[in-house]
């Protein structure tokens, strides 16, 4: 029995929908993963980058997981490179971002891996597709609710995204 996790999925260069699905999937198959929910994808204004940059497309997935919270991490950086990530500046534009945000109800902390995501409760981009999966979902840290929080945070530009939509 492994533990829930959930990774926030990002991209702002490329075919953003392309590589959203494509990690997904590759998630999905990867050994100690089992996909368990994803989110739609959503459209999302850059918070904390450039002015100027693309926009991106951000989604949550929920997997089941019976790695520790590095392996979960070394696979992931490695799926980031595999998918054509190769800029690791902060808040740079990237063809991907998979970001552990929640792990069972981890509190950890080395120098390359904090959980939960120290920013997550910042984010709608994070907090409005990890509640289209779990809406009763509570922060293992301070014990209130993710919806609630993301209430309170507005959409920050967050909308759900349709792929070929005219506008
Ligand atoms: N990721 C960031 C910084 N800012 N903004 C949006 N809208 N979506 C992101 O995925 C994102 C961001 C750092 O990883
Ligand atoms: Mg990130
Ligand atoms: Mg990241």
């Amino acid at each position: 029995m492994g533990e829930i996790v959930y990774l926030s999925l990002g991209s702002n260069l490329g075919d953003r929908q392309a590589c959203l699905d494509k990690a997904t999937a590759r998630l999905s198959q990867m050994i100690g993963l089992t996909l368990l929910g994803e989110s739609s994808t959503y459209y999302s204004t850059p918070i904390d980058c450039a002015v100027n940059c693309p926009e991106f497309l951000n989604k949550v997935v929920k997997l089941e997981c019976t790695l520790k919270p590095v392996q979960l991490l070394d696979n992931t950086e490695r799926l980031e490179k595999a998918l054509g990530r190769t800029e690791k500046g902060f808040n740079v534009d990237r063809v991907i971002d998979i970001d552990i945000i929640l792990f069972g109800n981890r509190n950890f902390k080395n120098e390359r891996l904090e959980i939960p995501h120290p920013r997550m409760a910042q984010r709608a981009f994070v907090l409005i597709p990890l509640c289209e999966i779990d809406p009763d979902l509570t922060d293992p840290q301070t014990k209130t609710s993710f919806a609630e929080r993301a209430k309170q945070l507005g959409d920050q530009g967050v909308t759900l995204y349709k792929e070929n939509a005219d506008v």
